[in-house]
């Protein structure tokens, strides 16, 4: 007798986790998944690219009279290959990157460096949009610099 008993509870026992799994397969393919697929899927060559663009405030930057502030000051990056930028600030005076019109990228946020950026500091964006985007330095508006971003040829 009570070996039967034991094994009803078994029975049960696997009644239940049966059910259990079955509810939360359901929750993953109803409930997790359409989430997952909500948040902009970003290739991983965008993510990671394989080079970074590097733009240096130089020295001099300060002065409206010097032609030269960013350097370069135009660049053409490619989604996948090289959609990163690092700004260094190799000058002695604090500068911004600001852009003309406010920029939001899906992935990486608002575009423009918090503040300013010191003598010796760095602001690295990661763009995952094709987009142009023209920019400024806040203390010194004659300091522009010019962004154009493509879609990979490949
Ligand atoms: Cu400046």
């Amino acid at each position: 007798m009570s070996v039967v008993t034991s094994s009803h509870v078994y029975g049960i026992g696997i009644i239940v986790l049966i059910v259990a799994m079955a509810a939360s397969i359901s929750y993953y393919q109803l409930f997790y998944l359409p989430e997952k697929f909500e948040k902009p899927e970003i290739e991983e060559a965008i993510l990671n690219p394989i080079k970074v663009i590097e733009i240096d405030m130089i020295p001099g930057s300060a002065s409206a009279e010097q032609q030269d502030n960013f350097m370069p000051k135009l660049v053409r990056l490619q989604l996948g290959i090289d959609n990163k930028i690092i700004w260094t600030n190799i000058d002695e005076t604090p500068h911004t990157v600001t852009p003309d019109l406010p920029h939001e990228d899906a992935y990486s946020g608002e575009f423009g460096s918090r503040g300013v950026i010191k003598s010796g500091e760095t602001y690295e964006f990661l763009f995952t949009e094709a987009v142009k985007i023209a920019y400024h330095c806040e203390p010194h508006p004659w300091m522009t610099g010019t962004i154009i971003i493509k879609e990979s040829r490949f």
